[in-house]
């Protein structure tokens, strides 16, 4: 397959403000992303997993350098991650919100587990809500490893997933990891977690 490229970002970088600053945005999107792009490609030239889809390579990650886990991971997880956040907000609905509530209690609850999820994952890493026998669950990795990869802890399909590196709340937040947790849940873009919710089940 073709070398792997950074998508654009659906939205401008000060669509997410205040909860998320542009600046953070262009940096995490143009400079962070990007090199996880330029170091994956740079990893897979001339290997066969230079013929190998994202997905392909997460299912069978223990058999690549640590370079493609790290950057291939990179890739994958901020692809999600752009994808399920959104200026407009909302609520989930219909059978998403049905799984969440009987999974979970409530939104609420969700947020909740997923919130302490990514406060309790000591230094880099990803919470994730992912759809695993069919049912709901909330797991975290570490760096950027995330649950389609054979070496995580809690294997699943994700549908959303929450950067908690500092580069992607520093400037705003400081140290603050639970204040950014908190203030991304107004910025969640519900329909596409229901899109990949639809396609996981
Ligand atoms: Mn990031």
């Amino acid at each position: 397959m073709a070398a792997h490229t950074l998508p654009a970002l659906d939205y401008g970088f000060d669509a997410l403000e205040p909860h998320i600053d542009a600046q953070t945005m262009q940096i995490h999107h143009d400079k962070h992303h990007q090199a996880y792009v330029d170091n994956l490609n740079k990893a897979l030239a001339g290997t066969d997993g230079e013929h190998k889809t994202l997905e392909e390579l997460m299912a069978n990650i223990s058999a690549y350098p640590m370079a493609v886990r790290n950057n291939g991971g990179g890739h994958y997880n901020h692809t999600l991650f752009w994808k399920v956040l959104g200026p407009n907000g909302g609520q989930p609905s219909g059978d998403l919100a049905n799984a969440i509530n009987e999974a979970f209690g409530s939104l609420d609850g969700l947020k909740e587990k997923m919130n302490n999820a990514g406060i309790t994952r000591f230094g880099s890493g990803w919470a994730w809500l992912i759809v695993k026998d069919g049912k709901l669950e909330v797991t975290s990795t570490p760096n950027q490893d995330n649950p389609l990869m054979d070496v995580a802890d809690v294997k699943g399909h994700p549908i959303l997933g929450l950067d908690v590196w500092e580069h992607a709340y520093y400037l705003k937040y400081q140290n603050k990891r639970p204040d950014y947790l908190s203030a991304i849940w107004n910025v969640i873009n519900w329909e596409e977690v229901d899109r990949r919710y639809k396609a996981a089940r």
